[in-house]
């Protein structure tokens, strides 16, 4: 199965889901600042979390198709969502709910969209798909802990691998925005990143008004390996993309918001700034190093354990002032936490920082980071793929001292809320 020999589709993976799934139900001690805090739930491989603009719940998306709340420091027992029922997870794949966004009107409407991999068309050859799915919560959806399981699926793609599913929506200016992995296997051997007729390996958008089913998607970027975890800035509007690498490089991407789309970020010509040695370029694709190749703000060779960037967010709260404009990233084997900060006016990323030190060690350790969000504040949530979720601890004298912190990072407390 050479298309398995991709280190990205590493077994191990599928083998620790497995496990957390597991250990799903079980309750786990942890500390938060410094108190021990009972931690009442753990999660079944949760792999994103999200919230509608100013709301205090936190909404935790598990991978086999269960939404879970987080309300008022506790996890309900009836879950928000479940479409277990129509997720399809193949051993040893990046499958599942892997995205969720509330509508910017969601107070109002109550609509969510969610991505996730369901059963493809055996007879035409395909046993996963990817499918956007637009769905409503049931009642006041200010208030309202149960969605309505009945979707609307706005949008499905074949998926030819069980790897490089992609995996984030994220709402800008009236567009759903949707990473797609070039269909998985290594190297990109059916050339999809490159190919504009393919919705494959590309950032695609939706116009949020469209009436017609299905969806009809545009084209944003392309030469995306894996945009697994992608964000904008709620402040700027900027779009950061963590695109998983081969072999070697994982890299960050970012474009302002004024950029007008079209870019090429290279794969499978290059693998971050560097060529990718698969032959020389396809036809119709660009030479490696030519001026259409847009090169990453940041990248990070595969060393002391590093393989999988886990893209994540700017940080805009308030509870921790020397943080912000802070870009957070992760990645996922060797659960290094960084930050950068993108000068949005040079292009250049300034302040590479390795905060993994500052961060729990022991049995409070992250481990498997998947995602770096935000909550309904701008405040950046964690989630491990082992089943903990964290949030960033608020910086001490963040009031006290009108705003200039004392300490840099506090860390992320391991907690469910
Ligand atoms: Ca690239
Ligand atoms: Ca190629």
């Amino acid at each position: 199965m050479p298309r398995f020999e991709d280190s990205k589709l590493r077994p191990r993976r599928g083998v620790v889901a497995a496990l957390a799934f597991a250990l799903s139900m079980q309750a786990s001690a942890a500390s938060a600042q410094g108190a021990a805090v009972p931690v009442a739930f753990s999660f079944s491989a949760p792999t994103y979390a999200a919230a509608p603009a100013g709301d205090a719940r936190l909404f935790i998306v598990e991978r086999a198709g269960v939404i879970r709340v987080l309300q008022d420091g506790a996890a309900l027992g009836t879950p928000f969502l479940d479409i277990s029922d129509r997720v399809a997870i193949p051993p040893f794949s990046e499958a599942g709910l892997l995205g969720l966004v509330f509508a910017p009107d969601y107070t109002q409407s109550g609509v969510f969209f969610l991505y996730y991999t369901g059963d493809g068309d055996p007879s035409a050859g395909f046993t996963l798909e990817s499918r956007v799915s637009r769905f409503t919560a049931s009642g006041d959806p200010a208030t309202s802990n149960v969605a309505d399981p009945q979707e609307t699926i706005l949008f499905r793609v074949e998926q030819p691998a069980f790897n490089h599913n992609g995996g984030t929506l994220a709402i800008r200016d009236g567009w759903l925005y949707l990473g797609l992995g070039d269909g998985g296997g290594a190297g990109d051997p059916e050339e999809r990143a490159q190919n504009d007729a393919s919705p494959l390996g590309k950032m695609l958008r939706f116009d949020l008004s469209q009436q017609a089913l299905p969806w009809t998607p545009e084209t944003w970027a392309k030469g995306l390996r894996n945009p697994f975890r992608f964000s904008f800035d709620r402040s700027t509007g900027d779009l950061y993309i963590g695109d998983v690498g081969q072999s070697a490089i994982e890299e960050i991407d970012a474009e302002r918001a004024d950029t007008p789309g079209g870019r090429n970020y290279g794969w499978d010509v290059m693998e971050g700034s560097r060529c990718f040695p698969d032959g020389g370029p396809d036809p119709g694709e660009p030479e490696c190093n030519d001026a259409s190749l847009v090169l990453p703000i940041h990248e990070y060779a595969h060393d002391g354990g590093t393989c999988s960037v886990t893209g994540g967010a700017v940080y805009r709260g308030s509870a921790s002032p020397s943080l912000r404009g802070l870009y957070f990233f992760s990645d996922f084997c060797s659960a290094r936490i960084w930050t950068l900060r993108w000068n949005r006016a040079t292009g250049i990323a300034e302040d590479v920082s390795d905060r993994t030190g500052e961060f729990p060690t022991g049995a409070a350790a992250i481990s498997q980071p998947v995602a770096i969000t935000e909550d309904g504040a701008g405040e950046l949530v964690l989630v491990s793929l082992s089943g903990s979720v964290y949030r960033l601890i608020p910086e001490p004298g963040t009031t006290l001292l009108g705003g200039v912190a004392l300490s840099v990072l506090a860390g992320f407390a391991r907690r469910a809320r």
